[in-house]
């Protein structure tokens, strides 16, 4: 067998670093030997990042759901600040991982949807990455003295016929284990070249449990030191593939986007949650951690939008479904348990200077400005914050102009994307398709009050257009045509 499953790291994840080669082992020494000096004085709190995938806004009781009980999730907002009015940057993987990154509109750097072939990213006007002099978070958190760790999907770069992308280290992370859509990806989890296979070493349902042990296992290492890691795991994206016996009942393809699956990939989810904040007990480090949790992109399969609490649309359109998604934080040592945040209108890009200012960490953002605002005072509990500026969105220029799906209602949306207190206004770049719900009357935008509100549409479709075209590929450098592609035997 080719890539044999390390069943001793995979159990016993506090062990893994007896498996450890010679030289890892006296880097880990070294850490070890600074722990006890170090660990009397870490200040600076460790910040863990959990970027569910495609996980909808009422996939968890916490905000609704009733699919499975998601005790362990939940308490990170239960013991900590739970957010009702979150958004990400993007209503897909790869611009959504662009925005929390580098706490900018991912529009700028060129990244339009989600990373595919060159050819695809092309027509798309995308880049094939995410280019290395956009600022990030970890490499601010690493020049502040952090430990760093990526442990999941990726999606910035790498994958298909991509191979001139940057290495995950030159955006800042120290260490990485990630799947097939980046640019090293784990062998343990690919057996084959596709996002999955039968044949992994560690299988679709293990993954979540495996990049929670690599966290743990970061963590433990680097105890003293203080540490930022992203836990990005492939759930709750499809395929569902819940265990080996749903896997030979379900066949190739049967039942991988039925709820009947979804469920239990979501408990056990949950599950391996929970085995994060008990890790974090033991490591005796859970009072001066950070957790942030939330989700890239909204739901698809929405399952008529039970997976969005009834919000317009879903994962890939600017209507609710699509952008708005759970988010809690929870930090025991400074932020007060039980608290819901109704007002604040927060977005992804928010976190990298709302991270910095609560770690005390300078944000390094080169000759860059971040798009987001810092609202660490409101994390904190202290006061409820409004949004000063309006947010912005881009999604699906190269929809545009193209016949509208009979699903569109829930499916399709114009591709620019504002909101401005309680307005929101959709439009497309050419002008097209234009309108207007206020959120405060009409969370579920039903009904498009453009033609009613003509003076407020007309300002804000201007805004939109001029930010879209000063902000469209504004960082992202020329585009380059692919040469025409190999044919591949398979
Ligand atoms: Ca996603």
């Amino acid at each position: 067998m080719k890539k044999k499953r390390n069943e001793a790291a995979i159990m016993q994840p506090f062990r893994q670093a007896g498996v450890l080669p010679a030289a890892a082992l006296a880097v880990t020494g070294l850490a070890a030997a600074g722990c006890a000096q170090a660990n009397a004085k870490q200040e600076k709190p460790n910040v863990i990042l959990i970027y569910i995938d495609d996980m909808g806004y009422s996939d968890i009781s916490a905000f609704g759901g009733n699919y499975t009980p998601t005790p362990n999730i939940d308490r990170i907002g239960q013991e900590g600040i739970q957010f009702n009015q979150y958004y990400t940057a993007c209503p897909i993987s790869s611009p959504s991982r662009v925005g929390v990154t580098t706490g900018m509109y991912p529009t700028k750097w060129g990244i339009t949807t989600f990373l595919n072939d060159r050819r695809a990213n092309y027509n798309n006007k995308s880049n094939d990455y995410l280019r290395p002099e956009a600022p990030t978070l970890a490499r601010s958190m690493k020049a502040a003295g952090y430990a760093t760790g990526h442990f999941g999907k990726w999606h910035m770069g790498g994958g298909r016929d991509v191979k001139d992308m940057p290495q995950i280290p030159e955006y800042g992370f120290d260490e990485y284990s990630s799947t097939w859509e980046s640019p090293d990806p784990d062998p343990l989890l690919t057996a084959s070249n596709w996002i999955w296979s039968d044949q992994d070493s560690i299988k679709r349902w293990e993954r979540t449990e495996y990049f929670v042990d690599k966290t743990l296992d970061f963590l433990k290492r680097h105890k003293g030191q203080p540490c930022y890691v992203d836990l990005w795991p492939d759930d709750m994206h499809t395929p569902y593939v819940p265990s080996q016996e749903a896997y030979e009942k379900s066949g190739k393809g049967g039942f991988w986007e039925k709820e009947v699956n979804f469920t239990p990939v979501l408990a056990e989810l949950d599950r391996q949650i929970g085995r994060l904040l008990d890790g974090l007990e033991e490591l005796g480090i859970a009072d001066n951690t950070i957790i942030i949790f939330t989700s890239d992109n909204g739901p698809n399969p929405s399952y008529k939008n039970g997976r969005t609490a009834g919000l317009r649309g879903q994962k890939g359109t600017l209507y609710e479904g699509g952008i708005r998604l759970p988010f809690m934080v929870r930090w025991p040592a400074k932020i007060k348990a039980g608290q819901v945040n109704n007002e604040t209108v927060l977005c992804s890009i928010d976190l990298f200077p709302t991270i910095c200012a609560l770690a005390g960490v300078e944000p390094q953002t080169g000759e860059y400005e971040l798009d987001g605002l810092d609202f660490s005072k409101t994390f904190l509990g202290k006061q409820d914050t409004k949004r000063k500026s309006p947010m912005f969105w881009e999604f699906g220029q190269h929809f545009v102009g193209k016949p509208l799906p009979g699903n569109a209602y829930q499916t399709r949306s114009p591709n620019i994307c504002m909101r401005d207190g309680d307005w929101k206004l959709l439009v497309n770049y050419d002008g097209t398709m234009t309108e207007l719900y206020n959120l405060a009357d009409d969370k579920y935008e039903t009904t498009n009050v453009a033609e009613k509100y003509p003076e407020i549409t007309g300002k804000m479709k201007k805004q939109a257009i001029e930010w879209y075209n000063d902000s469209f590929r504004k960082h992202a450098g020329e585009l380059t045509e692919p040469q025409p592609k190999q044919k591949n035997k398979k």
